[in-house]
């Protein structure tokens, strides 16, 4: 049985987020902002279901789903593009596969040291993430 997810977690790194935003296509203004931005998880769980919240000064973004169940996903205020994402568990990691335009895109957490861990793919392009936790 996995560690729980759940809770609020800090940003604490956030390896080649500039790649990644590249890749998605981000523009070099909003690619400045972003990078300055400290990145905070609210990770909910009921059930089989998941909320994850990215909260930051400037932008949140909250989506939900169900292990094992297909949904559509809008990165509103992200890229603004729509995906089929799906997400399972691959051992500990809750790994999630977005398929649309952007090849290779998705995405997996997982915790190591007390840490939350979020590796964010998209292309060739790999963002690392750490999140301390804080509540
Ligand atoms: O992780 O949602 O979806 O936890 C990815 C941003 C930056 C806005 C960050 C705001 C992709 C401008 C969310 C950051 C770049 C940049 C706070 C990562 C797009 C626009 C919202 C995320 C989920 C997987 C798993």
């Amino acid at each position: 049985m996995p560690v729980s997810f759940c809770g609020t977690w800090d940003m604490v790194s956030n390896a080649n987020f500039e790649g990644y935003m590249i890749a998605l296509g981000i523009g070099l203004y909003t690619r400045k902002i972003a990078l300055k931005l400290k990145q905070r998880k609210v990770i909910e769980q009921l059930g089989d279901r998941y909320v994850v919240k990215t909260l930051s000064t400037v932008k949140n973004y909250t989506f939900s789903f169900r292990v094992n169940e297909e949904f559509q996903e809008f990165t509103k205020g992200l890229d603004d593009r729509h995906c089929k994402s799906a997400v399972s568990w691959e051992g500990n990691k809750l790994v999630c596969v977005q398929k649309g335009e952007k090849k290779n895109r998705g995405w997996a957490h997982w915790i190591e040291d007390d840490k939350l861990h979020l590796e964010l793919h998209c292309e060739d392009q790999v963002c690392k993430q750490v999140f301390k936790r804080v509540i």
